[in-house]
């Protein structure tokens, strides 16, 4: 009797919430930021962002056009649009993010290991799915809909992204919209994430999370995980465990994700 109390009160797994650019695939440095660069070119700006440099500027600011606009501050202070900034930036965005779509439909940037595979199991499970990204909308879906299909789109309850709150990560609102809209307390959810903002945002929402890093945030400090991977892994191509306990596995799935919510650090 005492067992069956304790489980009724534990949480249990009902929703994966999936960060995008960085977690799904590694969008940044082959996409992003050729597309910024692109929009810079095409707009007649002498701007360029350099790999390490665009490490930097991801790290300082979530969100395209706030990234645009405080590198306009911080390293062309003097530089004055013939708009306001707010419309410059808006302007600008908006040719990056058709850039970035470009780039995506040429199809040179794959889904990172595992993710395919955990979505599938999830819905083969009745796990819900959903998106909480900083990244415009459009960028989400045009991610999906090239690597998974145009069908994938309905796996996901919500795909919280860009603007739809008016604070980015770290900030925890893109999160808690999520939340709100799956009608789920914190508690039955697991977060993925890639980045330090991505994971406070997550925990400040009272989400566990997982991080899978990358080469841009491998070295960022990853305390409030569940667990840090180098990747979610593969039957054939084990992931390896950075921080946290993964039990004997080798490759993250929902066995897994179960144990991560049903015992939360
Ligand atoms: C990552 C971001 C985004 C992207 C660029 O979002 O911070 O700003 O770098 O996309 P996440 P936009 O990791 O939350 O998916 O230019 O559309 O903002
Ligand atoms: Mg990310």
């Amino acid at each position: 009797m005492r067992t069956v109390l304790l489980r009724l009160g534990m949480a249990q797994l009902r929703a994966l919430i999936f960060d995008v650019d960085g977690t799904l695939a590694d969008t940044e440095r082959d996409g992003h930021r050729v597309a910024f660069n692109q929009a810079f070119a095409i707009s007649g700006l002498d701007w360029q962002w350099s790999i390490d440099l665009y490490r930097d500027l991801i790290e300082q600011t979530a969100g395209g056009k706030e990234r645009i606009l405080a590198y306009r501050e911080h390293h062309h202070p003097t530089f004055t649009p013939d708009t306001d900034l707010k419309t410059f930036a808006a302007q600008l965005h908006q040719l990056k993010t058709a850039q970035y779509k470009r780039l995506l439909m040429a199809g040179t940037i794959p889904l990172r290991p595992g993710v395919q595979r955990l979505l599938k199991e999830a819905l083969e499970q009745g796990i819900r799915l959903a998106i909480a990204t900083t990244s415009a909308p459009a960028n989400a879906i045009a991610l999906l809909e090239q690597t998974l299909g145009k069908n994938s789109l309905s796996w996901f309850e919500v795909i919280a992204a860009g603007d739809i709150v008016p604070a980015k990560k770290p900030a925890p609102d893109i999160y808690q919209y999520v939340l709100q809209i799956l009608d789920l307390p914190a508690s039955d959810c697991l977060a993925i994430e890639d980045s330090q903002q991505g994971l406070l945002a997550a925990h400040l929402a009272g989400l566990s999370t997982v991080v899978t890093v990358n080469p841009y945030t491998q070295h960022q400090d990853f305390a409030q995980a569940a667990l840090v991977l180098d990747h979610l892994g593969e039957p054939d191509c084990p992931f390896t465990v950075l921080a946290g306990e993964a039990k004997d596995a080798t490759y993250f799935d929902i066995a897994l994700a179960r144990t991560i919510v049903a015992s939360p650090a």
